[in-house]
């Protein structure tokens, strides 16, 4: 087993702590070298760009590397650490797939199913299955952009009230819907709220329950938890600020509230550090059988080039050729950025306490390249990446 190396590479506000170690690079031997350097750098302009704190943890092989900057709490001025809990977001949409996917390993769902068989009469259209759903595919317009049209009024608006799953598949019911079922790529918060209505109707239990038994008790993640309704983030946490659209305006402290918004969409709690097991975990095929990961992994296109989106699971194709699988998340206060390596021995977690800032999104989406590119961002012009998975899957593209 390999031995545990740390590295502490923190920086608070934009004054430079010193390294602690300096690291041997633990990962596969032709992957590049992790450049903390970079991760740092990145984190101090998201700093730069209105993020009152950022962090990242990188785990690969046996060493960790870690790097923070700024403050978790605007009000004390706690510098961030990287042990911090935070909001992921749509992070929780992988643990919802992964649940999911168990129970097909179980025989209780069928991928290609429609969801009207095990939820009878929810959906307007038979045609929509299970796969569709957590694809993106269903065609099922997201009640958020509705929501959340102005940012801070939509945000006070439901920032403590509670949902029941059903209100919540109502609100996107009274829309048209965005695409046949299966006939395109359409990003909806919808479809995970109705993949955790499937989690409770398969079980019988809270999607809470199955989180835990399932993933947070097996792979020993004490950071990470799932408190809806309850509106606090249990035990030593970054605050999350939301930017008003409002340019100048004061940001809002966002930390306290349901997130019942999102529930099994987006309402988990965790650390970087679970993060990274948890991917590490479900790329290196510890907690699906290999048939069903092959599943999460049948990438299709989605929205933006270099990016295929499969069941739960994000892919993105980094500049210099090695493509990454993990999530995306952005709640109320915070972005996150979770991605591994395709065997899961490198993994990234990245956050910025703050949302509603495109430039801050855009520059943590840098810290994957310094984490799994190393220094060489660009592949050689000519050259074919690396690795690639467009993993075509026509049987999904019926209509
Ligand atoms: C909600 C609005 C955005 C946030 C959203 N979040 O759909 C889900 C998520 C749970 O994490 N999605 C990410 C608000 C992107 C993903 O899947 O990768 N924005 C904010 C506004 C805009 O209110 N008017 O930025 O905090």
């Amino acid at each position: 087993m390999a031995s545990a190396r740390v590295v502490v590479g923190a920086v608070a506000g934009a004054v430079l702590l010193p390294l602690l170690a300096v690291p041997a690079h633990a990962g596969s031997p032709t992957a590049p070298a992790v450049d903390l350097a970079g991760v740092r750098g990145v984190l101090r302009s998201a700093l730069a760009q209105g993020a009152p704190g950022s962090m990242a943890r990188i785990d690969d092989g046996g060493t960790v590397y870690r790097a923070a900057a700024g403050v978790a709490d605007r009000g004390s001025g706690r510098a961030m650490g990287d042990a911090d809990r935070f909001r992921i977001g749509s992070v929780t949409k992988t643990f919802t797939a992964v649940v999911l996917l168990q129970l097909v390993d179980e025989k209780k769902l069928s991928l290609d199913a429609p969801v009207n068989r095990y939820l009878p009469g929810l959906l307007p259209d038979d045609r929509i299955t299970v796969r569709h759903v957590l694809g993106h595919r269903s065609g099922l317009y997201d009640y958020t952009n509705d929501m959340f049209a102005k940012t801070v009024p939509g945000f006070e608006a439901v920032r403590k009230k509670v949902f029941t799953p059903r209100e919540l598949v109502k609100l996107s019911l009274g829309r048209p819907r965005t695409n046949a079922p299966g006939a395109a790529y359409s990003y909806s918060n919808t479809n995970f709220v109705v993949a955790g209505m499937l989690i409770e109707k398969l079980t019988g239990n809270p999607v809470r329950t199955e989180y835990e038994n399932r993933i947070i008790q097996p792979l020993k993640l004490s950071d990470t938890f799932y408190v809806h309704p309850g509106t606090k983030i249990p035990g030593r946490h970054a605050r999350g600020y939301l930017t008003p659209d409002q340019a100048g305006a004061p940001l809002v402290d966002a930390t306290e509230q349901t997130v019942s918004w999102a529930q099994s969409a987006g309402a988990l709690i965790s650390s970087t550090r679970d993060l990274n097991t948890f991917l590490s975990a479900l790329l290196g095929g510890r907690l699906t059988s290999a048939a069903q990961l092959a599943q999460m992994e049948r990438w299709l296109p989605s929205s933006g080039s270099g990016q295929g989106y499969g069941l739960g699971l994000r892919r993105r194709d980094l500049s210099c050729g090695i493509s990454v699988y993990g999530h995306t998340g952005a709640v109320q206060g915070f972005y996150t950025y979770a991605f591994a390596s395709k065997d899961g021995k490198r993994a990234l977690a990245a956050v910025a306490n703050t949302s509603n800032n495109g430039t801050v999104l855009n520059t943590m989406l840098r810290t994957l390249d310094s984490a799994f590119c190393g220094k060489t961002v660009r592949a050689p012009r000519g050259k074919a990446p690396v690795e690639r998975h467009e993993d075509m899957a026509p049987a999904l593209t019926l209509d």
